[in-house]
C-alpha cells in the first residue's frame, strides 16, 4: 500500500466528514463587520452583525486574527454613569436570530497589534463557534471617531 493511496484515501474521508457534518459557523452570516481603531497602540473594538439562519443555536466562544495577538470577547455596559467592560465566554446566536456586536454592547476587543493598524485596511478575524466550526470574516478598519 503506497503513501500516495493513503493519503488519496484520507481526503476522501475528510471530504465526507465535511459534507456530512455542517458546523454552526456553516449557518451563520457575518455582516458589516468593522473594527474601531484606536491610536497609540490602544485596543481596538470590533463589530458585527451575526445572523443564525440554521435551525440549532449557534454558539459563539471566542475568536482569532493572524494580526492581533490576543481577541476577547466582552460586553460594555453603563452603571450610574460609569462605562463597564465584563468579559463574554459565550454568546449564543439563537435559531434564525441575530446578535450585534455593536458599540456599548457585545464587542470584540483587539489587544497587540502585530503591526499598526490603518484605516480603510482589511483585516480578517476568525470566529469560533461552540462546536468547532469557525467563520473567517473580513473587518474593515474605521477611525477612533467612527459611529
Ligand atoms: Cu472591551
Amino acid at each position: 500500500m503506497t503513501s500516495r493511496f493513503l493519503s488519496l484515501l484520507l481526503a476522501g474521508l475528510l471530504l465526507a466528514a465535511g459534507a456530512a457534518h455542517a458546523g454552526q459557523a456553516d449557518h451563520v452570516h457575518a455582516d458589516d463587520a468593522w473594527i474601531r481603531v484606536m491610536p497609540a497602540g490602544l485596543p481596538a473594538g470590533g463589530y458585527v452583525a451575526l445572523r443564525n439562519e440554521g435551525d440549532q443555536p449557534a454558539i459563539l466562544d471566542g475568536a482569532s486574527s493572524a494580526t492581533y495577538g490576543s481577541v476577547m470577547l466582552h460586553e460594555s455596559s453603563t452603571d450610574s454613569g460609569m462605562g463597564r467592560m465584563r468579559m463574554v465566554e459565550r454568546l449564543t446566536i439563537p435559531a434564525h436570530g441575530q446578535v450585534a456586536l455593536a458599540p456599548g454592547g457585545y464587542h470584540f476587543m483587539l489587544m497587540d497589534a502585530a503591526k499598526p493598524v490603518q484605516p480603510g485596511q482589511t483585516v480578517q478575524v476568525t470566529l469560533h463557534f461552540a462546536d468547532g466550526s469557525m467563520l473567517p470574516t473580513d473587518f474593515r478598519a474605521r477611525p477612533a471617531n467612527a459611529l
